[in-house]
């Protein structure tokens, strides 16, 4: 603009000396000063609104929330005792009375599992509140349990505080009870004044889920929601699937599997403008069942499955969200338990013993290569400035046999690698054992289990300059 104003200021002082003059200076003028702004906006300088995909950072908070990896979701209210998923709204309160509810017990199992933060349904689609609000009575407070005076969601909230759980809510939008729900502008109003009172009264809130099953056809003010959420938990991330997307800060992986594309980026484009958007996977621990059912252990998953999951959520650098449902009592299941420690175990001993901190980096790596082999997430090795190929290789006094990697990018500056290989040196030449694309928080690649003394990550091209928190070396054969 500035170039413009001074394009005008010269254009037009233009002084006549005669009438004859002054006649053509009078018609000329207006033709003079529309030539003059017609350049300024030609010669403006070039104002592009648009962004690069190397530009893209996370928050703070998203960097937070990604290296907790694992997290469960906990469905429990009416539908616990009626065989439900998706509840009317018209089910009385009166059938919620856990005899023995003790959510230690829930985030124990969690942990044993390995999660590292616990998002509580508040509210699911049928409205019924399981903490007791003014706003509505239809809530724990026309419930018989604890005579009406109790609070699932505080009891919740500080058993994972007790734990050092990370605490989240999911608030349904969609809400088949309350009478609001017909008039967008009454049931904002409500909305928010639950959003309020969860905001407010339980802490630090994690990750907010705003679930969009239900809403078609219903306009909500998610700008108001927002505002609300920011003024009082200025860190908690959204999590936003389809409808909500331009909400989020998290979005939905796009199924309810627990699988991200082996091609799995942070950075996503919403309509021609770039988001850090990393993926969460949400996937229930029975298969296809978010709350408790009565006789269900047929469907609760394997270990194998559940590890399948592990490798295709956590290991494509997305966020898995398990699914872990109480029963009518309050507790979860004994063998859903005992599957959650399972599956924790496995892992644990697949991943006990990184094979990498025994190697150290060949002498042409440049940079502080050992800070990628360290078995610490916290440093980190980047390669040599303005280098968009890289490799890091590992060389180890004697052979080690292996079967899988785990890579870990720094992204903190965004996600760069683009594609990468990772090769042993088997009979005097590299062979690959996997080759990928996108790297981002972390991938798992499994191979055939192979023995080499030198091993290297390649990376092949990065949109920037790589940086690996680290290049970890297992040997998980026969954990699985
Ligand atoms: C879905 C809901 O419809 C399910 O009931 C469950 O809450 C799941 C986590 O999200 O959209």
């Amino acid at each position: 603009m500035k170039t413009g104003h001074s394009f005008l200021s010269f254009a037009l002082p233009v002084r006549a000396k005669s009438d004859s003059e002054r006649d053509v200076l009078s018609f000329l003028r207006p033709v003079l000063t529309l030539l003059a702004i017609l350049t300024a906006v030609v010669a403006l300088p070039a104002q592009s609104s648009a962004q690069n995909f190397v530009d893209l950072e996370p928050t703070p908070q998203q960097v937070e929330w990604q290296n907790l990896e694992f997290g469960v979701i906990v469905h429990f209210g009416l539908n616990t005792y009626t065989n439900q998923e998706w509840g009317s709204g018209k089910v009385s309160p009166s059938v919620f009375n856990p005899t023995k509810f003790d959510p230690n017990q829930w985030v124990e199992a969690a942990q044993a599992a390995g999660a590292k933060y616990l998002v509580f349904v508040a509210k699911h689609h049928d409205g019924f509140c399981l903490f007791p609000t003014p706003l509505t009575n239809y809530s724990v407070a026309s419930s018989p349990w604890k005579g009406g005076h109790g609070d699932v969601v505080r009891a919740v909230e500080e058993a994972c505080r007790r734990h050092g759980m990370k605490f989240g809510i999911y608030l349904s939008p969609w809400d088949r009870h309350d009478p609001s729900y017909s008039s967008n502008k009454a049931y904002d109003r409500f909305y928010e004044g639950l959003m309020q009172e969860l905001l407010t009264r339980y802490g630090p809130i994690e990750e907010f889920w705003l679930d969009g099953a239900g809403s078609a056809g219903h306009v909500y003010d998610f700008k108001a929601y927002l505002h609300l959420l920011r003024v009082y938990q200025p860190n908690t991330l959204v999590f936003a699937d389809v409808g909500f997307m331009k909400w989020g800060d998290i979005r939905w992986v796009g199924n309810e599997d627990g699988y991200a594309p082996e091609e799995d980026w942070d950075v996503i484009d919403r309509a021609g403008y770039l988001r850090w958007r990393p993926a969460e996977c949400d996937t229930p621990l029975h298969r296809r069942h978010w709350f408790w059912h009565p006789n269900d252990a047929k469907t609760l998953k394997t270990v194998p499955e559940l590890l399948k999951i592990y490798d295709n959520s956590v290991g494509h650098g997305a966020q898995l969200m398990l699914g872990i449902s109480p029963d009518e009592q309050g507790l979860l299941p004994a063998l859903d338990v005992a599957r959650l420690r399972e599956f924790g175990q496995t892992l644990r001993r697949i991943y006990a013993h990184n094979l990498a901190p025994e190697g150290a980096p060949s002498a042409n790596v440049g940079g502080d290569a050992r800070a990628a082999l360290d078995n610490n997430p916290d440093t980190f090795w980047i390669a040599p400035p303005h280098t968009y190929h890289a490799t890091l290789e590992v060389r180890f006094p004697k052979p080690v046999t292996f079967d899988r990697t785990v890579i870990m990018e720094w992204v903190n500056r965004g996600q760069h690698v683009e594609s990468y290989e990772v090769q042993a040196w088997v009979g005097n030449k590299w062979q690959t054992l996997h080759r990928g694309t996108s790297i981002g928080h972390k991938v798992i690649d499994v191979f055939p289990s192979t023995t080499s003394s030198r091993v290297r990550l390649n990376i092949l091209t990065a949109s920037h300059t790589p940086a690996i928190r680290e290049f970890q070396i297992y040997s998980g054969h026969g954990a699985s």
